[in-house]
């Protein structure tokens, strides 16, 4: 591994600061192991981890620029491990964002991307949402996958949503993922403001 590409630091936590206007919140959800933290870590700091933790929940803010409108993205690292999965509709309640993650070494973790699509669909109901498909190490030898590219692609064409390979390792579609699930969102609240404005009965 590139030395200079490691970083021991974890990135910056969220405070309590005021509401940014507009703020995006995104929760990365997926099996453990499949590397929703070393996605994190890579969008926000752009480096790879060096050692690694087990995450229980943790909270990190970024802001960027998409379309020209500034965006405060409050991005939530989840568990991966079963026994935290109680905190699921918890996370589903806190975010309008979702990057669904799976490792493609990892046929297990694309079966849980399907499980945790049903729970958000499930817990969100009528409230607008976005997804983005994430199967991360896309960098691993061909005979170490376990999901086709292909088959993701169907499953996700078949629910409407996109799906993204990334390599946080090799920093190959980080930032598109973090991108795509969050211009989604702003796209569909630009389109509703719009609509209030031009006075649509249904807002
Ligand atoms: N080859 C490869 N390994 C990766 C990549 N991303 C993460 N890993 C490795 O996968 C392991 C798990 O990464 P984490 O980011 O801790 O996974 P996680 O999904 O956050 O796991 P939990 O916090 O337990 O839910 C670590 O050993 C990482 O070094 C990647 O893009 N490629
Ligand atoms: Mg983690």
């Amino acid at each position: 591994m590139d030395e200079e590409n490691i970083d021991t630091e974890r990135p910056s936590k969220a405070t309590d600061e005021p509401k940014h206007d507009n703020e995006i919140r995104i929760a990365v959800l997926g099996q453990d192991l499949v590397g929703k933290t070393a996605l994190i870590y890579r969008f926000i700091r752009d480096k790879f981890p060096s050692t690694r933790e087990t995450t229980v929940e943790d909270q990190y803010k970024k802001i960027i620029n998409i379309n020209n409108v500034e965006c405060e993205l409050e991005i939530l690292d989840t568990a991966g491990q079963d026994i935290y999965q109680t905190m699921l509709e918890s996370w589903i309640e806190f975010a309008s964002c979702f990057l669904l993650v799976y490792s493609v070494d990892n046929k297990d973790s694309f079966t849980q991307v399907k499980q945790k699509y049903e729970k958000v669909v499930e817990k969100k109901g009528k409230q607008f949402f976005s997804v983005v498909i994430i199967g991360n190490k896309s960098d691993l030898d061909d005979n170490e996958r376990k999901v086709k590219k292909e088959e993701a692609e169907i499953y996700a064409r078949n629910i409407g949503v996109d799906v993204i390979e990334t390599s946080a390792l090799n920093n190959i579609n980080v930032t598109e993922g973090f991108l795509k699930v969050s211009e989604i969102y702003l796209n569909n609240k630009v389109n509703k403001n719009e609509k209030k404005n031009l006075g649509c009965p249904c807002f």
